[in-house]
């Protein structure tokens, strides 16, 4: 079921979970973190204080469903996965072996606990709108929760999906935005030299508005609100709901916060002992807000 966890506690946890990201990265040599490092704390709240699971029986017929739409963060999920008690920790280092269960995407025909192979983007989305229907009509009671980040919302396939959820009035389905304003490369603005967000200001909440979903914002780093908006997220009737989170991209890493250039870039020995050891700093500091 939904573990009770302290605020604390999920900050504590959070900082394990960036801390064995960039490990297994740099172990790896191959990989994403910005995507990664922007999503822990939203996939922290959800497998710790939201999803009703059984990580000793991950195919206990009415757990939540969770879709990672945004694949190329795997490893995040692995580590928070791990973390919760479905694999032992040390597993995650095998991430992106050729043997490992732990691929740079998420592969649900080798990880049981995983409800979607996922890495192409927008696909996730729409199996999530599929797992939904399928509940709406055999009168299961499980909540499907989708994450998606904001790039992948360029995709035209998320849209029909939007759409189908609203005609099918699917309010077993929760979509979380991981909202960083930045993705692989995106558009450059030729007269400033930076890379634009995806969708600027409220664009992307008024998008998901338009299309009939109940739209909820949210500070995805934020683990005091985090875990109450998520939950409130389930409670939607008539209407799907989609949780827009605003997050930094590479969050936890002061260089490579808001560094579009860390989207899949290994870190140099040097590097990875700078990173952890700001990690380090963060969890022996429970006052101070990553
Ligand atoms: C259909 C498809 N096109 C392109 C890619 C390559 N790709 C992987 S991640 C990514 C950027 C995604 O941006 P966003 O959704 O904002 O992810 P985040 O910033 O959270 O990493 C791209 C283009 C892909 N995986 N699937």
């Amino acid at each position: 079921m939904s573990a009770s966890v302290e605020e604390a506690d999920l900050r504590t946890l959070a900082c394990d979970a960036r801390e064995t990201v960039l490990r297994a990265v740099a172990n790896a040599r191959g990989g994403h973190l910005g995507g990664p490092l922007s999503a822990v704390d939203l996939l922290i709240a959800l497998y710790f204080g939201v999803l009703r699971i059984r990580p000793e029986e991950p195919t206990w017929p009415e757990r939540d469903r969770f879709v990672l739409s945004k694949g190329h963060s795997s490893v995040a999920l692995y580590a928070v996965m791990a973390l919760r008690g479905y694999f032992p920790l040390e597993e995650v280092m095998t991430f992106d072996a050729i043997n490992s269960r732990l691929q740079g995407h998420p592969d649900m025909t080798a990880l049981p606990g995983l409800d979607m192979s996922t890495g192409s983007l927008g696909l996730g989305f729409s199996a999530g709108v599929g797992i939904a229907l399928g509940a709406q009509l055999k009168g299961s009671g499980f909540t499907t929760f989708v994450m998606l980040g904001d790039g992948e919302c360029n995709e035209g396939t998320v849209w029909e999906g939007a759409h189908v959820a609203h005609r099918y009035r699917l309010d077993n389905l929760v979509a979380v935005v991981d909202q960083n304003g930045l993705q692989q490369f995106g558009w450059l603005d030729p007269s400033t030299g930076r890379r634009v967000p995806p969708y600027v200001g409220a664009e992307l909440a008024d998008r998901w508005r338009a299309f009939g979903w109940r739209v909820l914002e949210a500070d995805g780093h934020d683990l005091r609100t985090l875990p109450a908006v998520l939950q409130d997220a389930r409670e939607g009737s008539g209407a799907p709901t989609v949780v827009v989170a605003r997050t930094v991209k590479g969050k936890g890493v002061s260089f490579m916060e808001g560094d579009y250039s860390w989207h899949s870039r290994v870190p140099t020995s040097d590097e990875l002992a700078r990173a952890l050891g700001e990690i380090d700093v963060t969890r022996r500091t429970p006052e101070r807000v990553p």
